[in-house]
Order: C-alpha cells, then structure tokens, then sequence
C-alpha cells in the first residue's frame, strides 16, 4: 500500500485497486456467473428500508455457494480471496493472517433497488472498527468488492459517504436514507476488474441501478485473524478444503491469536544486541 493509498484509505474509509483482476480472471468469473445464473436469488424489495430516493422496481439478486461450484467455476472465486494484487491492502489493514469472514455475489438489474445507508461507526462495534495507533491504520472488518462489470458515473451501485468510518455522532436517520444531504456521498464509478476496498465501519449502501446492463459485484468480507463475526459454517473446515492451496487454507480457518510479527522481531533484536554485550 502505498503512501498515497495510506492517505486516501484514512480520510475516506474506501480506496479503489484498479486493475485487481485480469481480464482473463473477469472473463472466467462472468463466465461462472452465466453458467449459474439461475441460482441468482432476487430479494423481495427488501432493502431500501422505506426511502422514497432508493426504492426500486425489483429487488437486488444474490449469488452464493460459489467456492464450492464445480471446477473450473469455482477456482477464479477461490483465487480472488487471497489474491496476489489484494493481499497486500488486507496484511495492510488487518495484519497478517487475516481470515475470511464471508463472501457473495451482488446483482442487480436496471430499476433494482439501492441499499439503505449502514454503519457509519455510530454505535461503535468492536468487530467493525477503525483506527490509527503507532504509526499505523487497524480495522475490524474490512470488504473488498471486485466489480466484474462497468460501473459508469451515475449508474448507481455502491455509495458511501466518505469519512464517515471516523464518526462520532449519531447519523440522522433521513442522510442513512439517502433523502437528505445526497451531495455528500460518493457513487464509486470503476471498471470491470477494479476492486473497492472499504472498511465495513464506512457508512455504505447501494444507489438504485441505472446501468442498461447487469451490474455484478463480488464481495469478500475479512477480519482479522483472531475475529470471528461468523465461522463460515461451523469450526469444522468446509468440505473443499482439502483442494485449497496452503495460502487460500490459511485464510479460510478458524479464528485464533497470532503473535504480531513486528513484536517478536523486536524482541529478537533486544535479545540479539544484549548477547553480543
Ligand atoms: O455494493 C452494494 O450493493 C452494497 C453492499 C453492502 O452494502 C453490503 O454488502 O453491506
């Protein structure tokens, strides 16, 4: 993470990587989604929460299961979640040994509905947090939505309001309903491939969708290695562990306590230096 990514992920609470996949990654990705398709469940209506500005004519599809979809389906997905040009941002934000939380596919169709506005770090949760302490950024969870088509300016999709990971008051109801201050949030234009790294504490939502085609949003939900919001199932490892790589093994796993690297290498240097007197 560079410094100039440092800056903007601390004052906005959400950073766009830009070219995170290939295009043969995105093309095997929409190709796995085609495939499954019709496992595309769409919600009732069910997520504007009331809001005259976010309702819409048809719900948001969801899309799960898909690391355990047959091979080759399967693969991009289970690739994505330790993914050379992501992990670095995470190791960044969670530190190392960061675990998976959670994972799914966002659709949505031109009218679908947009996503009240939630979080925003009002009540504070110690699971969805942000900080800075010596000289570096934590978070509880942290997501990462690889978008796997276009999303132009204006087409809706995801939205935040940017800073709002750092606040302190209460959010008036009628902002988390997007009908009042609109010209506060952000709609995040990106391309196919491009990944929206956001802390989970960042007020955030979805726009209704404008776009004339299938919007498709991959989002993978981390914390850090001793959190568990969920335990993706049970503590038990899930059936296609065994055909994971060591890396992907790693994240997928049950919480539990690792030392801070940076701790023990202190310590080492401390004993190092009193040995050589
Ligand atoms: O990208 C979106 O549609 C919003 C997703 C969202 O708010 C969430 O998953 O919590």
């Amino acid at each position: 993470m560079t410094e100039t990514e440092k800056y903007l992920f601390d004052v906005h609470g959400y950073l766009v990587i830009k070219g995170a996949l290939s295009a043969e990654e995105v093309a095997a990705a929409n190709a796995a989604i085609d495939h499954h398709a019709a496992k595309i469940q769409i919600r009732p209506n069910d997520l504007a929460h009331g809001s005259k500005t976010l309702e819409g004519k048809t719900g948001r599809g969801d899309l799960g299961g898909i690391l355990t979809w047959e091979k080759p389906h399967c693969e991009v997905f289970r690739q994505m979640v330790v993914h050379p040009n992501i992990t670095p941002y995470l190791e960044e934000l969670l530190g190392p040994g960061f675990r998976l939380e959670g994972l799914g596919i966002i659709t949505m169709e031109k009218g679908a509905e947009g996503f009240w506005f939630h979080e925003g770090g009002t009540p504070y949760d110690r699971s969805r947090f942000y900080h800075y302490h010596n000289g570096r950024m934590y978070c509880g969870m942290t997501n990462v939505a690889v978008q796997l088509t276009d999303v132009g300016p204006g087409e809706g999709g995801f939205a935040c309001l940017p800073g709002s990971h750092k606040a302190n008051y209460a959010c008036p109801g009628e902002i988390r309903l997007y009908e009042a201050h609109q010209e506060c949030f952000a709609q995040i234009p990106a391309k196919a491939g491009d990944a929206i790294l956001f802390a989970e504490c960042l007020m955030h939502g979805a726009l209704p969708w404008e776009g004339k085609h299938q919007r498709r949003s991959v989002i993978n939900r981390y914390n850090s290695g001793v959190v568990a919001e969920g335990l993706m199932g049970t503590y038990t490892q899930p059936p296609f562990y065994a055909e994971l790589t060591e890396a992907q093994q790693a994240v997928i796993s049950a919480p539990r306590y690792r030392h801070e690297f940076a701790k023990d290498e202190e310590v080492r240097t401390t004993i190092a230096a009193r040995a050589k007197g």
